[in-house]
């Protein structure tokens, strides 16, 4: 008899809804639970309520041979996979509600030899106080090995990229971090199921830890990358061309500047270190405060560029956190149109191909959301905030009539005089 049969996954958005697909393809049993009735009914239906590329046929797949089910509650299983939202409040603390809410709801229908696995990004700490918890509600049960009929706690964090989840799950290493550590031990083997990277065990701390410091030294790398671009800027010099010719050193991989850092990791997770030792974190704090700045100072040269041209119509090239996604969540390039849409109005035309409908607060102040080729057919002023290939592929004699702000650095072959920080000045009809 198989160790694992069923598994329940709650919380069925970016990452659990993937995850909980990719158990029932090999063969095991799925419950995905999720407490929105939206979600578990588009999922019933076989449907997705995400972007994620090849996930929509998995789903579909699953779902029609009765491999995965869902339902708003928990309900008993063997094996269950945490995967809810833990943000950032107002202070920039984490806000765990969610979940103590998926704890609190799981408690009640464990049994002897469950396994749970928390693989939500959180505070260091946060597996040992499940562990606590459970330990207080279901004083029946022991933590522990499965085979003596303990309930065995780990914390495994998922390190999917969006937009390449479905192979990262399955290629990605793992890092397990048991409570005890036949707790790691035997999420390991459940692991091991699914996962063709190698699936390595450690303590609970340290796999909070190792999921903190993942996104916190990519944020630091940025906010280097983001730093740079406005030293380049002062000095007149061509930042793109900088970091091209400092990363054909070997040792060197200076990351690409932006219009700041978004998503709902890498911009909100490094403030859950900064929370535990408020005291020791200057360079974490600093990162994220310079990636947070790079905001403002896009919407500051983006006002200058349109100053210039009192008339034109400004396209907005992308709303998204990131390049081919259709995630909004903590997006500065929404954040930047936003603030563009209040002092510009209708002359803000958003190009978003991964949306359909204007968010309301930019929506509400009349930019519209337009096609790439019309808007830059009709517009004289682009701001690039975001890659997306079909923004990259705009071929150079379609767009070279337009005054460009390139925060992405994505169109550096606009025959310009001069480049400075990302700005490719207005060709002037003498320069072309
Ligand atoms: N960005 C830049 N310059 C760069 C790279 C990224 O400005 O050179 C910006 C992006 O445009 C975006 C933000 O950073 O706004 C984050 O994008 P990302 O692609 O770096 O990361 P995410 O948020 O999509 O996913 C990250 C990944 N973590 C790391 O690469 C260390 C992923 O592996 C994690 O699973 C995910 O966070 C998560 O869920 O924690």
């Amino acid at each position: 008899m198989p160790e694992f049969n069923k598994v329940a996954v709650i919380g069925l958005g970016y990452i659990g809804l993937p995850t909980a697909a990719v158990i029932a393809s090999r063969g095991m049993e799925v419950i995905g639970i999720d407490i929105d009735e939206t979600v578990t009914r588009t999922v019933s239906s076989g449907s997705i309520h995400i972007e994620e590329p090849d996930l929509d046929g998995l789903v579909q797949k699953v779902v029609s041979t009765g491999a995965l089910k869902v339902a708003t509650a928990a309900e008993p299983a063997d094996v269950f996979i945490i995967a809810v939202p833990t943000p950032i409040d107002k202070d920039k603390r984490p806000d765990l509600r969610s979940l103590n809410a998926a704890v609190d709801g799981l408690t009640g229908v464990l049994r002897p030899g469950n396994l749970v696995i928390l693989e939500s990004t959180s505070p260091i700490g946060t597996t040992e106080g499940i562990a606590k918890k459970i330990r207080d509600r279901r004083p029946d049960l022991t933590i522990g090995d499965g085979a003596s009929g303990g309930i065995s706690i780990a914390y495994c964090p998922e390190r999917v990229l969006p937009g390449r989840i479905l192979s990262e799950l399955v290629n990605n290493d793992r890092c397990i971090g048991g409570v005890t550590p036949n707790c790691a031990r035997r999420a390991q083997r459940f692991y091991k199921m699914f996962v063709r990277g190698a699936c390595i065990a450690t303590s609970a701390r340290a796999a909070e830890m190792v999921k903190l410091t993942e996104n916190a030294f990519r944020d630091t790398n940025i906010a280097f990358a983001n730093e740079l671009s406005l030293i380049c800027e002062r000095h007149d010099i061509n930042v793109w061309e900088v970091i091209d010719l400092a990363n054909r050193h070997p040792r060197v991989n200076v990351l690409r500047p932006g219009p700041g850092v978004g998503g709902h990791c890498i911009a909100v997770d490094p403030w859950f270190i900064v929370a535990s030792a408020p005291d020791l974190c200057r360079l974490i704090k600093t990162s994220r405060e310079i990636n947070d700045a790079k905001i403002a100072s896009t919407v500051e040269r983006s006002i200058a560029l349109i100053e210039e041209h009192p008339y034109a119509d400004v396209a907005c090239c992308g709303l998204a956190f990131k390049a081919n996604v259709d995630d909004l969540r903590e997006s500065p390039a929404l954040e930047v149109v936003h603030q563009l849409s209040i002092k510009y109005g209708p002359r803000i035309k958003v190009v978003e191909p991964y949306i359909r409908k204007i968010p309301s607060q930019i929506g509400e102040h009349g930019a519209q959301l337009i096609d790439l080729d019309v808007a830059i057919r009709t517009c004289e002023i682009a701001i690039v905030l975001v890659d997306h290939d079909q923004f990259k592929m705009m071929p150079l004699a379609e767009r070279r009539h337009l005054a460009v702000l390139d925060t992405r650095g994505i169109w550096q072959d606009m025959p310009v005089q001069s480049t400075v920080g990302g700005i490719l000045a207005p060709i002037s009809a003498a320069q072309t």
